[in-house]
């Protein structure tokens, strides 16, 4: 397969001045007519005219009205072309019905819809399929479809044709169109500067009832990015539609968003708490990419970073804002350890901005995405919230309207601060997570910490510079007290030392606050210093951190050496989770433990290899003990952080259930899954009846619950997705796989559903222990379950290969017996390109 590289770029040979299109709407044989003004572009090195196409049926094509014959391959075609402004013409046939891939313009549920980015405009018609060409799009749909959607402002209406134009130019990726019996939950907003827009919600009849969430997470959202970056919406309508079948949570097509149901549709009585804040984060990430992706938008899709990390960033802010800041910093320190640090310490590693790519679908990483939030998060860090914000008036103001690169951004940061930003770039450009070292020593009332950082050599890149790291840095004094506040250290060097002066008494420093650097911070310290800072650091996030590294320290010795639970943790959490004080959303975070996964990191980390029964009969023992230890106070805490009243999906509410439902987990261990159990009978909300069949199964007393759980929501299908992740999730290792088998065997399985895939290989690549059953059985059946997926779906294939990226961390056994999987994957005759590359990069 080809590979593209970032160095190879060159502008496209014309601009697209506009562009007509005309759907003719057939289930298996729509007709798509386009008419696309093209003119020479003066800053393209050559005028060759190479129109992408792929799966498409050439009915007839025209330049300047006369019959052309152009020269096609399975990429697309080209054809002579005038040496001015010319217009071409072509009509295309293609099978919407038969596209189970999910991309390009495909059916779902009897629905039209699309989804362009990255490459997928090509399956719909002949064009420049690439970010830097943009143009205005006039759509006309032909159709006998109730609703017919597409970008922009709507135009002409009548009995089966439907017209839109989008006034903002736009690449293709960011094309949409969607037909179907739809309903709509519509409101309104009004902007700053008064522009009143129509926003409508687009469900299948029957989930009118589950819109309303979205709808105010709408609004928020724009209120907010009005409030916060001065940035207005700018068309008369913004479209919102939610659908079944969806490889990605959503896409940011502009002025008609399109969702992954699961990422929008919310009721009390479907959708937990885990899932309202999803949503209304996922909505804002779209709305702010109007922005952030569609007014700026990238040159190539090496650049895709320039739009996610910002906006991914941009959504974090939100959540912080509309939520609780520090329990959302935590929450995206757990998720990037479990999904970046994984990927940036194996064979898939990238930088931010990768420099070659075979499939750009494969590139939708957490490192684009996640560590491309943290890059812009230290950014900030390091210039400070005012210079951020003016940087960001200036991005907008230069660059509205153009399709941009890493350079442009990080020269409106130069440019408005004065600074020299050249070391940062090395954020964007080298991969690998920094291991930063720390030391400390104390004499004459002077502190010095001197750090030292390295990054480990990633793929195709042993040699890594040193980064600009800020690092944020808090001293307390021995009675709790904070003597040196919150102070952003800005480390350039490999070995760099800070001093604090004036100090009465060595100080315990909390060291990397607000977790302000993606880097992965040791240092030797002592287990009552940690427990000191649990108990005291003014820091929220390093509270936190500090209960985790005692954590991850007890677990490990139990592992490697055998040792109880650590008793000064476990008292430590006892009295943290007895007190009232504290925010129980923070409390229901210290009383999670860090996954068996982490653990398994930490292990190899220290050269340990590490045995995934263990990792797990150490998790088991250490909730069975913390649940015995604070046995008598379980009831009491149960009741006492019961949420009373109709079910709210605030924050407030949602934390007190989250901290309830870690102490149902460990009073299930030790009253026979009463309470559990009468929690389901009486549950008038997903989050308390999903919680009280996790535990129930878990404990193997939920069987007539699950069946219950079922009859009653065997025809929704995300409450469905919900049975069958939990099932695999919560199954005994030894159990997981046969489990995750025989569900992909029920009559409601269905491998074309990403939602429905994902729900149980998923979660069987979760169940740790589960999928790294000594006999292999877990591997097997994911790679049975990809090779037969990938003809039907190869983004969501490539996707789930991830699963097998932690391999080398394993013993020799298991490395042969998942060496053999991914050998037989990559056999597989005719494997999608994308699954290829994935499984190439792996075996490595
Ligand atoms: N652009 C793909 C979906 C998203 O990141 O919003
Ligand atoms: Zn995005």
């Amino acid at each position: 397969p080809e590979t593209f590289y970032l160095k190879d770029y060159a502008p496209f040979g014309f601009v697209v001045e506009s562009v007509e299109l005309t759907f003719r709407l057939a289930p298996e044989t729509t007709r798509v007519l386009s008419k696309i003004r093209f003119a020479p572009n003066p800053d393209a090195p050559d005028r060759h005219f190479f129109l992408h196409g792929e799966k498409l049926k050439l009915i007839s094509s025209r330049i300047n009205g006369e019959a052309v014959t152009p020269v096609l391959t399975d990429t697309g075609l080209t054809c002579d072309v005038p040496d001015q402004p010319f217009t071409w013409e072509a009509e295309v046939e293609i099978n919407p019905q038969a596209n189970t891939a999910l991309e390009g313009l495909y059916m779902s549920n009897g629905m039209y819809c699309t989804q362009c980015e990255a490459e997928g405009f090509r399956k719909i018609t002949y064009y420049p399929d690439r970010p830097d060409v943009m143009s205005t799009f006039s759509v006309r749909i032909e159709g006998e479809e109730k609703v017919m959607l597409s970008n922009g402002n709507p135009g002409d209406r009548g009995a089966g044709y439907s017209e839109w134009h989008d006034p903002w130019p736009k690449p293709a990726y960011l094309f949409a169109l969607v037909a179907g019996d739809l309903v709509n939950h519509p409101d309104r907003f009004s902007t700053g500067s008064g522009k009143d827009v129509e926003l409508n919600i687009w469900v299948r009849p029957g989930d009118e009832d589950k819109c309303a969430f979205g709808m105010e997470a709408l609004k928020k959202s724009m209120t907010w990015d009005e409030e916060v970056y001065g940035r207005e919406y700018d068309l008369d309508v913004f479209n919102i539609v939610a659908v079944d079948d969806f490889n990605m949570g959503a896409m940011e097509n502009k002025g008609l968003n399109i969702f992954n149901s699961s990422c929008v549709l919310a009721s009390p009585e479907t959708s937990t708490d885990a899932n309202f804040e999803r949503i209304e984060a996922i909505i804002a990430h779209e709305y702010f990419h109007n922005w952030t992706g569609n007014r700026i938008t990238c040159r190539d899709w090496f650049q895709l970073c320039l739009k996610e990390g910002l906006t991914v960033y941009r959504d974090a802010q939100f959540t912080a804002d509309m939520r609780s800041a520090p329990v959302k910093r935590i929450e995206d320190a757990i998720d990037l350890r479990a999904r970046q640090f994984p990927e940036d310490n194996g064979p898939l590693a990238h930088p931010v901005r990768p420099e070659a790519f075979q499939e750009i679908n494969n590139f939708y990483t957490a490192t684009v995405y996640e560590k491309g939030a943290e890059v812009i998060g230290m950014l900030k860090r390091l210039v400070g919230d005012e210079a951020y914000y003016t940087a960001l008036d200036l991005y907008f103001e230069r660059h509205d309207g153009q399709a941009c690169t890493i350079e442009d951004w990080i020269k409106v940061f130069e440019d408005s601060t004065g600074r020299d930003l050249a070391q940062f770039k090395n954020w964007y450009s080298q991969a690998g997570t920094p291991r930063v070292s720390v030391q400390d020593s104390y004499e004459g009332g002077t502190y010095t910490l001197t750090f030292r950082q390295t990054t480990p050599p990633t793929p195709g890149q042993d040699h890594k510079d040193p980064k600009v790291i800020p690092i944020a840095v808090g001293l307390l004094n021995p009675n709790g007290d904070e003597v040196v506040p919150t102070t952003v250290l800005e480390m350039t060097k490999a070995e760099q030392s800070f001093r604090f002066e004036g100090l009465s008494a060595r100080p315990i420093p909390s060291i990397l606050r607000d977790f302000s650097a993606p880097v992965i911070l040791t240092r030797e310290t002592s287990a009552e210093e940690r427990a000191f800072l649990l108990a005291h650091d003014t820091d929220p996030f390093n509270r936190w951190e500090a209960g985790r590294e005692l954590a991850k320290a007890s677990r490990i010795a139990m592992v490697t050496e055998g040792a109880s639970p650590d008793a000064q943790y476990l008292d430590a959490l006892q009295s943290l989770v007895r007190d009232d004080a504290l925010d129980p959303a923070f409390r229901a975070l210290v009383l999670s433990p860090p996954s068996e996964s982490e653990i398994a990191q930490a292990l190899a980390d220290q050269g340990v290899t590490p045995d995934p029964d263990a990792i797990h009969d150490a998790a088991e023992t250490f909730a069975q003990t913390l649940a015995q230890n604070l046995s008598d106070s379980l009831p009491r805490l149960f009741a006492a952080t019961k949420v009373e009243g109709p079910y709210k999906p605030d924050a407030r509410d949602a934390g007190l259930r989250a901290l309830n439902g870690r102490i149902l987990a460990l009073l299930t261990r030790i009253d026979g899954a009463e309470a559990a159990a009468k929690q389901f009978e009486t549950a008038d909300n997903m989050t308390v009846q999903n919680t009280a069949l996790a535990c129930l199964l878990k404990a193997e007393k939920g069987e007539a619950q699950s069946q219950a759980f079922y009859e009653q929501w065997q025809d929704d299908r995300l409450v469905m997705d919900k049975w069958f992740a939990l099932q695999v999730a919560t199954a005994r290792p030894e159990r997981a796989p046969g489990v995750a088998e025989a569900l992909t065997r029920h009559p409601l399985f269905t491998i074309k559903n990403p939602n429905r895939f994902r729900a149980v290989m998923g979660a069987l690549s979760m169940n740790h222990a589960g999928f790294h059953q000594a006999d292999g059985s877990g591997y097997r059946l994911l790679a049975d379950q990809l090779i037969a997926l990938d003809p039907l779906n190869p983004q969501t294939t490539a996707r789930m290969c991830t699963a097998l990226q932690t391999w080398k961390r394993y013993d020799a056994d298991r490395q042969e017996k998942i060496l053999t999987e991914l050998k037989r994957i990559k056999a597989v005759d005719g494997l999608s390109r994308d699954t290829n590359e994935m499984v190439s990069r792996i075996l490595d």
